[in-house]
């Protein structure tokens, strides 16, 4: 199989062509990615002579139609994928999310090549506390400019399935952890705060609740779509993992042997979203998905270590995304007991 990954220098496409290139020898990589801020061509560095690598724009519909008629099928990735960002600045959200979207839809629709579109389970908006899971039939609400660009882009796919016989698939997942996260996301922030003797920064109280899977996790559920999955089918992917944002900081500063309590309280973020939980009984039961990252703790120590071991990869990044969150209007308001 010929696969083109968008967006294989981020986080979840990095880990996912890693994987792909470890246990399936007979697929071929292509990664298209623009290597914006969050792209980092060092995660693919170990890769390189396994896969062809073409620094470009989803949005640039000659390259993305050269590139797609050259392929069995495509894993669609590439995003502008961080909250805080899309409140700072949302255009970048429309143009990448929404008109790269459509970009390879009307490539792989032209070229009759199969296609799976990662999502975010933060197109159903949030729960309350004593809410349900989201489902497959959950019906759309998204809060932000991210998740509201990400459900559009859904709903371009479902349209460009049903009106002109697209071979789509679609996967919605919770938050993911794990290697190669970049640092403006809440655990690999942290993370790395402590590494560099600063206070974990939590928003607001910290009793939002996150439902936690690793990035393999993940995408082992993606090439169980892709090989098995039905076409026209969103399928939700998650591992039960739920946890609140204050437990999760206090995990982190258990795994350095600190002190639980010592963290900060920060300005929220806008509009904050209280509860994200998956239902993944469709993928569960159909496909046979199960998760093999069952303890979160473990997973975190796991990840804590990466991250220690591998500072030249994130360090770049480091001051550049702290001065951000500083630009953005952050500000501290008071230790664990605040
Ligand atoms: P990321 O921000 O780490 O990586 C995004 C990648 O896309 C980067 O390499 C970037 O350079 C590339 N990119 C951005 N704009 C591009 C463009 N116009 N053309 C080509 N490449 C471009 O994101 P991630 O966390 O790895 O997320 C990957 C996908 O998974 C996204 O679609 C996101 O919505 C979805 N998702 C993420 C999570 C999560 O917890 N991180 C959970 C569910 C779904
Ligand atoms: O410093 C922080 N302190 C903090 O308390 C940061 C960066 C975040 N948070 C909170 C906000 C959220 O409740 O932690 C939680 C997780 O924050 P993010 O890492 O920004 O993730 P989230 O907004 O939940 O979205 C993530 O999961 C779904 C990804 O960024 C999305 O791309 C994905 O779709």
């Amino acid at each position: 199989m010929r696969l083109l990954v968008t967006g294989g220098a981020g986080f979840i496409g990095a880990n996912f062509v890693k994987q792909t290139i470890a246990d399936r020898p007979g697929v071929t990589v292509t990664v298209l990615d623009a290597l914006t801020y969050a792209g980092n061509r060092a995660s693919l560095e170990p890769l390189a002579d396994r896969i062809d690598f073409v620094h470009g724009d989803i949005a640039d519909l000659d390259l993305v139609d050269e590139l797609v008629s050259g392929v069995d099928a495509v894993v669609h990735f590439a995003a502008e994928s961080h909250n805080d960002n899309s409140l700072a600045e949302p255009w970048p959200f429309v143009q990448t999310n929404i008109v790269g979207t459509y970009s390879l839809l009307q490539a792989v629709r032209r070229h009759d090549v199969r296609y799976h579109h990662v999502s975010t389970d933060e197109v159903y908006g949030d729960l309350g506390p004593g809410d349900r899971a989201f489902t497959e039939r959950t019906p759309y609400n998204p809060s932000s400019p991210y998740s509201s660009t990400k459900a559009a882009s859904d709903l371009l796919v479902r349209a460009w399935t049903r009106s002109f016989g697209v071979r789509a698939t679609l996967s919605n997942c919770s938050n993911n952890y794990g290697p190669y996260q970049h640092v403006e996301k809440f655990i690999p922030r942290q993370i790395t705060n402590l590494i560099d003797g600063v206070r974990p920064r939590l928003y607001g109280a910290g009793h939002q609740v996150r439902d936690w899977i690793h990035v393999d996790d993940h995408n082992r559920a993606v090439w169980d779509i892709l090989e098995r999955g039905r076409i026209g089918q969103t399928y939700l992917i998650g591992a039960d993992g739920e946890l609140d944002n204050k437990s999760v900081v206090r995990m982190i500063l258990e795994a350095f042997d600190r002190d639980p309590d010592d963290f900060d309280h920060v300005t929220d973020r806008p509009g904050h979203d209280q509860r994200y939980a998956i239902d993944a009984t469709l993928l569960r039961t159909e496909l046979g998905w199960t998760p093999r990252y069952g303890d979160f703790r473990a997973g975190l120590a796991a990840t804590v270590q990466w991250y220690r071991d591998n500072e030249s990869w994130w360090r770049p990044y480091k001051a550049i995304t702290e001065r951000a969150y500083v630009a953005a209007g952050e500000q501290t308001l008071g230790g664990a007991s605040a």
